[in-house]
């Protein structure tokens, strides 16, 4: 018998026995199988022996915890947060790290009024660039003017999350430019595999932990495991370990030996989660954006527990039934939302970069930690070595609506199965096949607009697939919302109503329903995010943004009825609004600044939503352009709608430039280019700026470079070194991002 049909033998027999015990102790047969983190499907599987194996895939230790840690922050900090790159280059001289002050306290602080339980540390980012004092380069804090050298910002910080309750982890970047560029970096040397000893002894720098580990590995591999040792032995504990994916530049056919890394991380972190292989997965984008069904049961096609490389999983559906039967593995792996609470993830400046804000952040906190997910807000420290005023609002205010609505269970007093009414998370609730539906019952009536339920996916894996709440009104029941699958949480959101019974029925599942948690909330309505438009003629519109108010159920206007009484205030001379600014009532003209509004409701003023307007483009003609595909001509690139674009054609080195004519000569300080986001091509990386004074003769004048657009397609802003009075204007496309061949531009905005 071959290791592998023992192992599925044994796991068909220990499946059976549970059977038979599940059936003697309870008479629901709960647990068909033996439950366990990864599943093989075999070659006799049907299609409902599929689904029942997926349903008894449940998380690690380590999963569930990070499940239960919900919020999280992310902190991306390093050389570009004074070079205001998204990516360095890896040839930064250290020196550019000029950090006078740090306060990592006061980043636990925030993160502590935020609810979030635990931070992860850009370590090392893909500039190579260490902010810890590593005995294994001199790139990094060593060599920076930040305390002369003797500076640790990941030792400040773990000192902090002592103090504070935070868990640690870090991130420490696979791609590593300045090893790829560097004459003797090490990345990609194409150096031999031989037996090294982690950690590699250095004079003078003695580990305090003893242990030592035996790899075959090269130069690269070597590098990143000594310094992985000395993240998780001498900042700990460390509780995740995140491996971006990313890769600005690779070399020499570099390998990870990404199974020696997960050898050394489960010895000397056995609390620590591992993102980006099989502990946790990114959910597929950078916006915040969520999926309506987050299966955390993934089917691989190789065995994720001795795999080595992990691709992203995107998409929309990506562990629907369908998806199940192409794996041959079936793991858990929760996704992580990850965003960041500013436009970019390095902090730039206070006033171009934009900041979420708290209904943003609570809406995604509520789609992703009540959609099965963990939310990863990266919050970027400024070159004071602090978060900035607003973020710190952001994450307080943040903070305070979840601890309102979600801090008070408004079934506390109800009656129901006490199982999933108590506090006990180890008390569960098997359902019956023929008794799908659940009721609460409350003493006296009370008003929610919110739901939250929980599976027990500790012990019983994801099941549920379809389900709905009703509420009693007027003597019937009403369904206030239908949703699809549950896991870890569900939180269910609809128009607030008062009721003194909630139903919940279960309509659909894998297998049997085992829940272990319910909860009912309200959320007090705020004024809602506002939305701004100009129009080609520039007139700027104003209106509450609807995509944040998808969940419409039944066709009821949740926007509608959450925006009754509700007023419109803004400013144009850069001053934030207040109860005394402008109401808006009708589209206005405007252009060359920022128009900052809000809303208000019941008193109450909102957050403040702001855009920038450049000059008017009503008189922009199209000079010239290297080429333009079908319907993509460079009209669409001064439309004022993001939504179309400009778009050059593959072939031709020549054929990426675009030439305007402003229709009057006009002083101009700088521009903002606004990629696409219908697609994910064409994303312009680096390119010259000309002017002219005739539209033939054209003078160089600025050279321009965006990084990480293709994961973060937001509008970048470019100052010029001088102002420049000019009639026309050229832009030649010198990189494409992701080595795309053709260009493309949502809209081009010109500032006086
Ligand atoms: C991406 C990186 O390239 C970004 O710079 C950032 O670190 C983000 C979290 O992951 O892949």
């Amino acid at each position: 018998m071959t290791k592998s049909t023992l192992t599925k033998t044994l796991f068909k027999i220990v499946s059976l026995l549970l059977v038979v015990a599940s059936c003697i102790e309870n008479p629901k047969p709960v647990l068909n199988l033996a439950t366990a983190n990864t599943i093989e499907i075999d070659g006799d599987d049907s299609k409902d022996s599929v689904i029942l194996k997926a349903a008894h895939v449940i998380p690690s230790k380590n999963q569930l915890n990070a499940l239960k840690d919900e919020f999280i922050a992310f902190v991306h900090f390093g050389p570009n947060t004074f070079t205001k790159l998204e990516w360095g280059n890896g040839m930064e001289n250290p020196s550019v790290f000029n950090l006078e002050n740090l306060d990592t306290d006061q980043w636990c602080s925030a993160m502590k009024d935020a609810g979030m339980k635990k931070v992860i540390i850009t370590a090392k980012h893909h500039d190579g660039f260490v902010l810890w004092q590593s005995r294994y380069t001199e790139h990094g804090v060593m060599s920076s003017p930040f305390k002369e050298g003797k500076g640790d910002v990941l030792k400040e910080l773990s000192v902090s999350c002592k103090k504070y309750g935070i868990k640690l982890g870090v991130y420490l970047s696979p791609a590593d430019l300045y090893q790829i560029e560097h004459k003797d970096g090490l990345y990609g040397n194409l150096s031999e595999y031989t037996t090294r000893t982690i950690p590699r002894p250095v004079q003078g720098r003695p580990f305090e932990n003893k242990t030592t580990f035996e790899f075959e590995v090269d130069d690269y591999n070597e590098y990143f495991l000594n310094q992985l040792f000395e993240l998780l032995t001498e900042y700990g504990p460390i509780d995740e370990v995140w491996f971006d994916g990313a890769h600005p530049k690779r070399k020499g056919g570099q390998q990870y030996k990404y199974r020696d890394w997960k050898k050394l991380i489960t010895a000397l972190a056995p609390n620590a989660v591992v993102f980006g292989k099989e502990g946790t997965r990114w959910c597929g984008n950078e916006a915040g954006a969520t999926r309506d069904t987050e299966w955390n049961v993934i089917p691989y096609t190789e065995d994720p527990r001795t795999m080595n490389l992990f691709a992203d999983i995107t998409g929309e559906d990506v562990a629907g039934v369908d998806k199940l039967m192409e794996g041959k593995y079936l793991h858990y792996q929760p996704a992580e939302t990850n965003t960041s609470i500013r436009e970019g993830w390095f902090y730039r400046n206070d006033d171009e970069q934009k900041v979420r804000n708290t209904d943003d952040v609570f809406d995604i906190y509520e789609r992703s930690v009540g959609g099965n997910s963990i939310f990863l807000l990266n919050i970027p420290p400024n070159r004071e070595g602090r978060f900035s005023d607003e973020d710190v609002n952001v994450l307080k205010e943040t903070g305070i609506r979840i601890k309102e609505t979600y801090g008070i269970d408004l079934l506390e007093n109800a009656d129901g199965p006490v199982e999933l009414l108590d506090e006990d998370e180890d008390t569960f609730l098997a359902l019956d096949n023929d008794k799908l539906m659940l009721e609460f019952t409350l003493p006296k009536g009370v008003k929610i607009n919110r739901f939250a339920i929980q599976e027990d996916i500790k012990r019983h894996g994801e099941r549920v697939s379809y389900h709905a709440l009703d509420a009693w009104v007027d003597g019937m029941w009403k369904e206030l919302v239908v949703s699809t699958n549950i896991g870890y949480k569900r939180i269910l959101r609809f128009p607030e109503v008062t009721t003194n019974k909630l139903r919940l029925r279960i309509l659909d599942f894998r297998a049997i329903p085992v829940l272990q948690k319910v909860t009912a909330h309200y959320y007090k309505s705020r004024p809602p995010i506002l939305d701004m438009h100009r129009s080609e003629l520039g007139m700027v519109d104003i209106a509450p943004k609807m995509s944040d108010f998808k969940w419409k159920p039944h066709g009821e206007n949740a926007s509608g009825n959450l925006t009754k009484g509700m007023k419109i205030v803004y400013t144009t001379n850069g001053e934030a609004p207040n109860e005394s600014s402008t109401v808006f009532s009708k589209p206005f003209a405007f252009a060359n600044g920022t128009v900052k509004a809000a809303a208000i409701m019941n008193g109450e003023l909102g957050s403040v939503t702001e855009l920038s307007f450049g000059m008017l483009k009503d008189n922009w003609k199209v000079l010239n352009t290297g080429s333009s595909k079908n319907d993509h001509n460079a009209e669409k690139l001064f439309d004022e709608d993001i939504e179309t674009y400009w778009q050059s054609n593959e072939s031709g080195v020549n054929n990426h430039f675009v030439a305007l004519d402003l229709g009057e000569e006009t002083e101009i300080t700088a521009f903002k280019y606004t990629p696409p986001t219908t697609i994910s091509t064409g994303m312009i990386e680096k390119g010259i700026m000309y002017i002219s004074k005739d539209g033939i003769k054209w003078q160089e004048k600025e050279t321009f470079e965006f990084g990480n657009l293709i994961n973060d397609p937001t509008p970048r802003f470019f100052e010029f070194k001088n102002s420049y009075s000019t009639r026309y204007v050229k832009f030649k496309v010198v990189e494409i991002a992701g080595s795309n061949s053709s260009a493309a531009i949502a809209e081009l905005d010109f500032y006086k």
